[in-house]
């Protein structure tokens, strides 16, 4: 059995890294053995402290929308990958950010494209914009894989921008406070890659859970047999093609 959660909003309170209200259940998820996996739009350096302090050193993570997953050694394939200093290896399942920025000069040169990315952003305004403290939004900027950006135009340049981006093979997708653009690689693809690595070490299917409370998390949440839809702070419909559908009433980690 294996369980995959998006983290702001999921796991994590809205607001901060607060997951008090599902403590209870990640006691018992370890209990039975369940890896609780994360898959956020965070980077790999905002996660790694994370799931120390979350007790999830021992599961797999997806980091920035999908574009990159983190293998413990017990998911590791032995003979072609080989683990970093940490033992971990990461493995980038979308494309690199140099490529992503290269096409973002591109389509604001050519369509006037409106957007201020992250990494564009000052660091103080990051900070208050977000609501992270000073280290924590360096850790945010450590992009590999997806930039985020806040989009200034309207809703009809935003459809040519978004046009553009995926002749290049690069998608948009509604995070929270940001859009972020991507590779090909979503949550969902990055799920899936997970079941199957998991599916050819082990040699059986496992049973599959994802909790997610954004438009981002949907197609994680069909591509696993169970979903479960947390209530988001951000008034965005989430609705799932899934028969396995269960509605939580409560947001954050309360509902998880
Ligand atoms: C971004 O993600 C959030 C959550 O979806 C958003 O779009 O609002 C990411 O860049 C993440 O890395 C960062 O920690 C977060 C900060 O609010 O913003
Ligand atoms: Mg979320
Ligand atoms: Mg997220």
């Amino acid at each position: 059995r294996l369980l995959f959660t998006d983290l702001d909003g999921s796991l994590l309170d809205p607001c901060r890294d607060d997951w008090r209200a599902a403590r209870p259940w990640l006691a018992r998820l370890k209990q039975l053995d369940v890896p609780v996996i994360p898959v956020t739009c965070r980077t790999r350096s905002e996660i790694l402290p994370l799931r120390q302090a979350l007790g999830l050193t021992h599961t797999p993570f997806i980091a920035e929308s999908g574009a990159l997953v983190g293998l413990p050694p017990a998911w590791r394939h032995a003979r072609l990958e080989r683990p970093g200093p940490d033992g971990l290896v990461v493995r980038a399942l979308g494309v690199d950010i140099s490529f992503i920025r290269q096409r973002l000069r591109v389509w604001r040169e050519r369509l006037g494209a409106r957007f201020t990315t992250m990494s564009e952003m000052p660091l103080d305004e990051l900070m208050a914009f977000t609501g992270l403290g000073e280290s924590d939004a360096r850790l945010a900027r450590m992009r590999e894989g997806s930039e985020p950006l806040l989009w200034h135009g309207d809703d009809r340049s935003l459809a040519a921008f978004r046009e553009g981006l995926a002749g290049d093979g690069l998608c948009l997708v509604r995070g929270g406070r940001f859009w972020h653009v991507t590779g090909t690689s979503h949550k969902g693809s990055a799920v899936s890659w997970l079941i199957e690595r998991f599916a050819a070490l082990r040699g059986q299917r496992p049973l599959t859970l994802a909790l997610g409370d954004g438009p981002n998390d949907v197609p994680m949440l069909e591509a696993v047999d169970h979903a479960v839809v947390i209530p988001g702070s951000h008034g965005l419909e989430v609705v799932p093609q899934q028969q396995r559908l269960y509605r939580s009433k409560a947001n954050g980690p309360a509902g998880w």
